[in-house]
């Protein structure tokens, strides 16, 4: 078979490693964005990956958003939650009758990209990575779920080193890895700390546990088939495979930017209230994470 070609929309960490891995693999890979210096970087130099003490490049362009898109067989959307909206009509175009996938964290990306005009399928990534410096990225184990639609793309995946797998049961993964975000990744970033510190003590791990037992909750009244300590039981265990990481929303914070709160803790918060299911450590985690971000945006001079 010819190379895939891959169109990645992002140029932050996972975007690059998947971009990296999938290049590496064989597939022709594209990275789109809007951050001139991540662009800057794949454009020089490619990808870079940070993996057993040296780095490994791998061949990848790179366009800015407005750009027309290359011809791709799979579109992969890896913006923050909070970009879809501005992405979205984009990818859409980028793909044409080709894979639309949404490998992003939080709720509602799917529905943007839909209402945007496409035909997205739902992926989940459980993985850690952190951006090392522009387009050099470092990865943490994990798996990759997909809708079985995108089993093409779960196979490209695995060929570049990913535990990829494509699954009937998707939202049942969606809402898990919700579980997992909502737990680790504000309490993290309000903390200060790696994923692995919220599992040492008794206050913070207590807090993570309540936050994905609260997502489990409303995952079970929702119909899908997750519940509360399944829940709990995910988060401990990727705060364990991540230990090392920094997770997205604390790199988010320390970089002073936006966070993608609102479609973790913030869509939990929504969801529990259309369905009579309380979520007080959500909307604690939520207004916790918004205050940062305000005082982290009134330092910028
Ligand atoms: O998805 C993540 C994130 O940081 O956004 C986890 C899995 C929690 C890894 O850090």
């Amino acid at each position: 078979m010819t190379a895939p070609r891959v169109t990645v929309f992002g140029t932050g960490a996972m975007a690059c490693l998947m971009g990296a891995r999938l290049a590496r693999a064989g597939s022709r890979v594209t990275l789109v964005g809007t951050w001139p210096e991540g662009l800057r970087a794949i454009a020089a130099q490619g990808l870079a990956v940070a993996e057993d003490g040296g780095t490994w490049h791998a061949p990848a362009a790179a366009l800015p958003l407005e750009a027309p898109p290359p011809p791709a067989d799979a579109v992969l959307v890896l913006v923050k939650s909070w970009q879809t909206a501005a992405v979205a009509p984009h990818a859409v175009r980028a793909a044409g009758p080709s894979l639309l996938v949404t490998l992003q964290n939080g709720l509602g990306n799917r529905e943007v990209l839909a209402a945007a005009g496409g035909r997205p399928l739902q992926g989940v990534t459980v993985m850690g990575a952190t951006l090392l410096a522009p387009g050099l990225v470092r990865g943490f184990p994990g798996q990759v779920w997909l809708e079985e639609a995108a089993a093409a793309l779960a196979g490209w995946l695995r060929e570049g080193g990913f535990d990829a797998h494509a699954v009937p049961d998707i939202d049942r993964h969606l809402w898990r890895k919700l579980a997992v975000n909502c737990a680790i990744n504000p309490l993290s970033a309000v903390l200060g700390v790696p994923n692995g510190d919220l599992l040492r003590e008794p206050e913070p791990l207590a807090t993570l546990d309540a936050a994905a037992a609260e997502v489990g909750a409303v995952a079970a009244a929702a119909g899908v088939a997750l519940d509360p300590e399944e829940a709990v039981a995910a988060a401990r265990a990727v705060a364990r495979a991540t230990a090392g990481n920094r997770s997205s929303m604390l790199q988010d914070l320390e970089r002073g930017g936006r966070t993608e709160i609102g479609a973790l803790c913030g869509a939990v918060v929504e969801a529990g209230a259309r369905r009579g299911v309380p979520t007080p450590v959500n909307a604690r985690l939520h207004a916790a994470v918004r205050a940062r971000e305000a005082a982290a945006l009134a330092a910028v001079p």
